[in-house]
């Protein structure tokens, strides 16, 4: 029996759902793990981990049809646990082209647009990214100032976006846009297109492995067969990040469960005052708090995955577990950290990494407050943010 599954979480999975996370956890485990410590301290990430997701069928997993692997959202949700469970960076990698971009497409394109991007999305030849955040327009998109002008046979693109994952590698860039009429639209813009430039923000201390970048829009012109026809609203990219944050609480979870076993190893190896730390009552009870929220964040992302394929869900149960599993997930690695003592902060025990990753992972896609304003506007009717 594993000692840190409790709750049998394992028993609650179907064939399919544990063959989908034991293939995801060696992969993880052969593949991206012995080059984490270099990508993290150069700030690389390695292109060609999109080919290798793409061979395993991540990219766009829970898509039906168009090349996509049509798994459902637990294994979806499985999949970024492995992955978070390395590096918050390749989860972002693999959350922001499957549920942003590749999703976006597929919820709210046009059919020509799904059958010409996504299969190529899913083999990892198009990288997307998803630019919604502007440097005035962070919590509050709708205050967004990037503008797209109607003509005869488009529109035309002008304005910034800040902090896109991706932006600086990304062959198809979802764009957020009001036109005219201060109507939401999404648009399609291609690499090539003239008057794009998409500058890397360099000096991060969180996911040093994944890309980060801003995104210049001076008069880009993109055709009407490149606009997402099916959204007029901030129901757009908001559905988009209902998935995205819900693989977020799952892959948070993944991190966790890293540094709870870390702490778990080095605890019982570890020995001062004559015994193993591991067996003094401080350390058991910080292993005992990490092993419980552990225990119940995964139980709870189980349930919401469960009701995303049943059809049942509804936003504030994306907030609860977001928030909820990546505020526990820091404060594990943070626990983690302390009980590794001064090897603690060398990336070769990688819970540092882990540390600083969560902080941005806290943030982006709806910081701590910003989810419990959503949770407190369903419960009260209040609009509180
Ligand atoms: P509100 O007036 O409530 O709603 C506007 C329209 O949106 C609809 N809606 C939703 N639809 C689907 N799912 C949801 N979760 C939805 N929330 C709202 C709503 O029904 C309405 O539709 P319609 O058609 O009637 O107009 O919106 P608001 O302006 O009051 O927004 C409130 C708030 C604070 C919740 C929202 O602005 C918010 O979520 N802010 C956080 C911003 C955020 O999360 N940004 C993420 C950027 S992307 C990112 O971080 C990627 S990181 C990638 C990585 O590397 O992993
Ligand atoms: P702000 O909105 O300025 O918030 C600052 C602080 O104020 C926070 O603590 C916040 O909780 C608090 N606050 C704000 N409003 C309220 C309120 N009403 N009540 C109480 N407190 C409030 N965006 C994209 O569009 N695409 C991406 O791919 C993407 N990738 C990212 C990758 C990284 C590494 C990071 C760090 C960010 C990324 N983002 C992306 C942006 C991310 O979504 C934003 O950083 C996030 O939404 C918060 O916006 P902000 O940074 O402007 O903070």
């Amino acid at each position: 029996m594993n000692k840190q599954d409790i709750l049998l979480f394992e028993d609650q999975l179907s064939s399919e759902e544990l063959a989908i996370k034991s293939s995801a956890h060696d992969y993880c485990q052969k593949e991206l793990l012995p080059r984490i410590v270099h990508a993290n301290r150069e700030e690389h990430f390695d292109r060609g981990i999109y080919s290798e997701m793409a061979q395993m069928g991540f990219l766009g997993a829970p898509i039906k049809g168009y090349g996509c692997s049509g798994v459902n959202y637990v294994s979806y949700g499985l999949i970024a646990r492995e992955i978070e469970s390395i590096d918050s960076s390749y989860r972002s990698a693999y959350s922001v082209q499957t549920s942003l971009a590749m999703h976006a497409i597929y919820k709210f394109g046009s059919e020509d647009q799904k059958e010409f991007y996504l299969p190529k999305m899913a083999k990892g030849e198009l990288i997307g990214c998803f630019g919604l955040t502007e440097s005035d327009a962070g919590s509050d998109p709708d205050s967004m100032k990037t503008i797209a002008k109607e003509q005869d046979d488009g529109y035309v693109l002008n304005g910034s976006k800040t902090w896109i994952t991706n932006s600086p590698i990304s062959d198809v860039l979802i764009i957020w846009a009001k036109d005219e009429q201060s109507i939401l639209r999404g648009f399609i813009v291609e690499r090539d297109s003239k008057g794009l430039t998409t500058p890397e923000i360099q000096g991060k201390f969180a996911l040093r492995a994944s890309v980060t970048g801003q995104i210049f829009l001076d008069n880009v012109f993109v055709p009407k067969d490149k606009v997402l026809p099916e959204v007029q609203s901030f129901k757009g990219p908001f559905s988009c990040l209902n998935m995205a944050r819900y693989g977020i609480a799952w892959g948070s979870m993944g991190a966790a469960e890293f540094c709870l076993n870390a702490a778990y190893i080095y605890s019982m190896e570890r020995k001062q005052f004559g015994k193993p730390i591991a067996a003094t009552q401080l350390v058991q009870t910080k292993l005992a708090d990490m092993q419980t929220e552990i225990t119940l964040g995964l139980q709870s992302v189980l349930r919401v995955g469960r009701l995303i394929d049943e059809n049942k869900m509804k936003p504030e149960m994306i907030s609860l577990v977001k928030r909820n599993n990546c505020q526990k997930a820091l404060s594990i690695a943070r626990e983690s950290r302390d009980i590794h003592g001064g090897n603690g902060i060398s990336d070769e025990y990688h819970v540092i990494r882990h540390c600083m990753n969560l902080e941005a992972v806290n943030t982006y896609e709806g910081t701590e407050s910003i989810h419990g304003l959503i949770l407190g506007k369903a419960l009260t009717g209040y609009s509180a943010f």
